[in-house]
């Protein structure tokens, strides 16, 4: 295993979180709910009937772990910011104390030396939106804009790049279409104007962010798609789960249109929520840099059953995450090649803003979670050697946390474990490791060497 990797001069190195997965303090200082405080209160919706109401309490202890970030030597953190917290109600009244939290943070990263990365939303959407439609609801888009220039006000002055949301894909299907995740809708397509209010939000606040001279990045979470055979059945479904998955949330913002949709059954003003000049609003202020959250590629077959296009198959003969998912790091390297291919002049530097896996509590010594990041980051450094423009690397995360549907004890990602039940840090191996690595590349940065 490399000590290090041959990377441009100047990537950054960082580990990402998302606040209701490790604030806690749910209701303290005037925070309003969630849609995921009221989902985790619905009988069975979250393993173990476990919510995020405490998760690793970084509310209060946050000077703790921006300690840990310190030890590790990261240059940025990202982290994301609860728009419940600063606007409880999701628009109007906005809560000083909600808004000072974040100002802390910021200031605490600063003097540690770390750059923050905000996303603005990832999923905590305010209830009283939801309750207006959430993201059904083209409203929401508007409200989000208004919320992104409070903070950016507040903030701006500290902090020059912002992530407006993070995987719209994942909140479409998991939180509209399957009702695995919050708000818990299961429209199936029918949940996919969601998708486009959060494309239309992404490109509202994006413009916000520009007037205030602030970098905009969007966080997508991508997946090569592979066909399970070479038939033209099993080509034609990875084509129609590409545009699903991949190309839905990542054309209207590179290229300012949609993909062709008609595989998935879906009309192309996506059930009418697409009106007249919605894709130059989505497109038109440009996109400083994308934000790539990797985890696994996607084998797909033709359906052998009536109702969805494809049907997803799993991968024979690699190893498993604790979470199922297959670990392929060269997929990382392909997706990477295919953006530039697909996209060329088009596609901005890219920021792999989530990397990572879970291993069970029992693993020791967090082998197989440096395997995996060892060998992504061996990934990364190939496809920047192929001419991808990539720029850092977020690992997902810096602490066990609450892993959304999953609960708190059985997906751990983090670099620190964390004890639930007294809350107490305990660095794992991977952590020195990462240390370590990015030690390794501040004393012999790459261009320094030639490689
Ligand atoms: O924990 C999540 C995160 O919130 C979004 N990306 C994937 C991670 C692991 O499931």
């Amino acid at each position: 295993m490399p000590d290090r990797y041959d990377l441009p001069s100047g990537f950054r190195w960082g580990a990402a979180t998302a606040a209701y997965q490790i604030e806690g303090a749910v209701d303290e200082d005037g925070r309003g709910p969630s849609v995921w405080d009221t989902f985790c209160a619905r009988p069975g919706a979250v393993r173990d009937g476990h919510t995020g109401a405490v998760a690793c309490d970084h509310y209060h202890r946050y000077p703790e772990d921006i300690a840990l970030m310190k030890g590790l030597g990261l240059d940025g953190y990202r982290f994301s910011v609860a728009w419940p917290r600063v606007l409880p109600a999701g628009a109007g009244a906005v809560n000083p104390a909600g808004l000072a939290f974040y100002d802390r943070l910021v200031d605490a990263l600063l003097e540690a030396g770390i750059t923050p990365l905000p996303t603005l939303f990832h999923w905590d959407l305010p209830q009283a939106l939801e309750d207006r439609g959430g993201w059904l609801d083209r409203d929401t888009a508007y409200r989000f804009a208004e919320y992104a220039a409070i903070v950016a006000d507040r903030l701006g002055d500290r902090v020059p790049a912002w992530i407006t949301l993070n995987e719209p894909f994942v909140h479409t299907v998991y939180g509209y279409a399957l009702g695995t995740h919050a708000p818990g809708r299961t429209l199936m397509f029918e949940a996919l104007p969601a998708a486009h209010h959060q494309l239309l939000a992404h490109g509202l606040a994006a413009s916000v962010l520009h007037e205030r001279r602030l970098e905009v990045m969007l966080s997508n979470n991508l997946t090569p798609v592979e066909p399970a055979s070479p038939s033209a059945e099993d080509a034609a479904a990875a084509a129609a789960y590409d545009a699903l998955h991949n190309r839905l949330f990542t054309d209207p913002v590179l290229l300012g249109r949609y993909p062709d949709l008609r595989a998935l059954g879906v009309p192309d003003d996506i059930y009418g929520a697409v009106r007249d000049g919605d894709l130059d609003l989505i497109h038109a202020p440009g996109l400083d840099g994308l934000g790539l959250n990797f985890y696994n590629p996607t084998r797909v077959a033709a359906p052998t059953a009536p109702g969805l296009p494809f049907e997803l198959v799993d991968f024979p003969d690699v190893p498993h995450t604790a979470f199922g998912w297959p670990v392929v790091p060269d997929a990382l390297r392909q997706l990477l090649l295919g953006l530039r291919d697909v996209y060329g002049k088009a596609l901005p530097p890219v920021t792999i803003t989530e990397n990572g896996c879970s291993v069970t509590e029992s693993t020791d010594p967090d082998q197989p979670r440096i395997d995996y990041l060892s060998a992504h980051l061996d990934a990364v450094a190939r496809a920047a050697a192929e001419g991808v423009d990539i720029r850092g690397y977020y690992t997902w995360s810096l602490l066990d946390n609450f892993e959304w549907a999953e609960g708190l004890f059985r997906q751990r990602f983090g670099l620190v474990h964390v004890d639930f039940a007294t809350q107490k840090r305990t660095p794992k191996a991977s952590y020195a490791w990462y240390r370590d690595l990015i030690a390794a590349h501040r004393i012999r940065p790459a261009s320094a060497t030639g490689g």
